[in-house]
């Protein structure tokens, strides 16, 4: 792909580390901002982003046009709202969005400001994962540069438009992604959940209108507002619009991340970006979006990783962030890793997530340690179905947790059945 075609990614260098504000208006920043505080209503911001088919990068794939289309019109001078970055990037297996705030900060202040500006909003706040030391320091870098530059502050270009950025660590729990747990710790409560409807659109942080996008969502604003919807849109192949960071982990020649056409074949990305298995090792399953999607085997190889195509295979994109099991890791132990991730993270806020995560852990490691029994299988079973499904529990965490365990439990039968008749994993005793 030429850099043209990989916009996001295009500017990060990382000998050279993130532009400056000089070289990142010459490499074409803020001209989207230019174009749209001097051209552009607010509407038109809209409706451009909505016809570029951008959808949210965060996991769940809503429209983002769509989504800021919910938010009360007035102009910000007349309302309080606000525009929110998750950056509290902590899904397993996931570290885009750490790329794109190391490598180009200034393009997510830039995006931010046209999000802003969109629905009106006065504030930005980047709620940023605490381990991102280094993300953190160079997004105050780039904070302070953009002041410096007139790009925020009072009356943007003369515009009468007005937005400042604040950076928000996080003090460091999974749940603070979830959006409406995320403006619970921002308030400085206990970060648990809140009940949909209210959609943050309309009754967000302290109960003003908020919008929270992802990083990825939002660093895609100043290209598709310099080159127009249609040029975006037809970045990606098949239904989706643009492009999208992928990544591999697992026992892969090259893990890592690349940004390509949102609908890039599997295939593709393992064998051609990723270098394909590790010597000695084969594909047995993966998790092609995250640890909260489900497994897919061999045979969904050829599938296109827009949202679509990997919801037909029985999983999500989620983040787009693949993680690989090969043929020499045990399946039921790393089942046991990822519960133990999730009953770690559980708010505690509702019984069945609270207590069923830390059931399941316990279930997967007695299977693991052979102390198991043939109906701590149905016992798995019957927590995936009743955690798994929507509705059940207050919030996505714990059927995220139930993806990969739900179809876990089909696809690698025969391993549980022989954890239990050979008490305990038949790998370790083979070691
Ligand atoms: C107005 C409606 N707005 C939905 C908005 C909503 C939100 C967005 C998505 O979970 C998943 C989760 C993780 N009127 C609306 C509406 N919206 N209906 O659309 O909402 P939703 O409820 O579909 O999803 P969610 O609760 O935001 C996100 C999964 O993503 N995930 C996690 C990734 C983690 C990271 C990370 O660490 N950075 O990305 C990966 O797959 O399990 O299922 O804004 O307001 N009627």
């Amino acid at each position: 792909m030429s850099h043209a075609e990989r916009p996001l990614t295009a500017m990060i260098d990382p000998v050279a580390g993130p532009p400056d504000c000089a070289a990142y208006e010459r490499a074409g920043g803020w001209q989207a901002t230019r174009t749209a505080l001097r051209t552009l209503a607010p509407a038109e911001v809209v409706d451009i982003v909505t016809r570029s088919r951008l959808r949210g990068r965060g996991g769940a794939g809503f429209g983002t046009g769509q989504k800021w289309s919910f938010v009360p019109r007035e102009p910000a001078s007349e309302r309080c709202k606000y525009l929110i970055a998750n950056a509290d990037e902590m899904e397993p297996g996931t570290f885009k969005d750490r790329w794109l705030m190391e490598g180009n900060p200034l393009q997510l202040v830039e995006g931010m400001l046209l999000a802003a500006y969109a629905i009106q909003a006065g504030h930005g706040i980047i709620f940023l994962r605490g381990e991102y030391h280094l993300a953190r320091t160079r997004l105050h870098d780039a904070i302070a540069q953009a002041r410096h530059g007139g790009w925020l502050g009072q009356d943007i270009l003369g515009s009468g438009f007005s937005f400042d950025i604040h950076v928000h660590v996080s003090a460091g729990r999974y749940i603070c992604g979830e959006e409406t747990a995320l403006l619970t710790a921002l308030e400085g409560r206990r970060a648990t959940p809140r009940s949909k409807p209210p959609f943050p659109q309309t009754g967000g942080l302290w109960g003003a209108p908020s919008v929270v996008n992802n990083v990825e969502t939002l660093s895609n604003l100043p290209h598709i507002i310099a080159n127009g919807p249609e040029w975006f849109a037809g970045l990606g192949i098949g239904p989706d619009g643009g492009t999208k960071i992928y990544g591999v982990s697992g026992r892969v020649r090259r893990p890592g991340a690349w940004e390509l056409p949102i609908g890039t074949p599997l295939r593709e990305i393992i064998e051609e970006h990723a270098g394909g298995m590790q010597p000695g090792y084969g594909l047995r399953a993966l998790l092609p979006g995250g640890a909260s999607t489900a497994f897919v085997d061999d045979t969904a190889l050829d599938m296109a990783m827009d949202y679509a195509s990997v919801e037909k295979a029985g999983s999500r994109l989620g983040t787009g962030m693949a993680i690989i099991l090969d043929d020499r890791t045990c399946p039921v132990g790393m089942l046991r890793n990822l519960e133990h991730f999730f009953a770690q993270e559980s708010c505690g806020w509702c019984t069945p997530c609270r207590d069923g995560l830390p059931w399941v852990e316990r279930l997967l490691d007695a299977i693991e340690a052979g102390t198991g029994m043939a109906e701590d299988i149905d016992q798995l079973d019957r927590h995936a179905r009743m955690l798994g499904t929507p509705g059940h529990t207050f919030c996505a965490h714990a059927p995220g947790a139930m993806a990969p365990l739900a179809s876990g439990l089909k696809l690698f039968a025969r391993d549980f059945a022989d954890h239990i008749a050979g008490r305990g994993c038949p790998l370790r005793h083979a070691a």
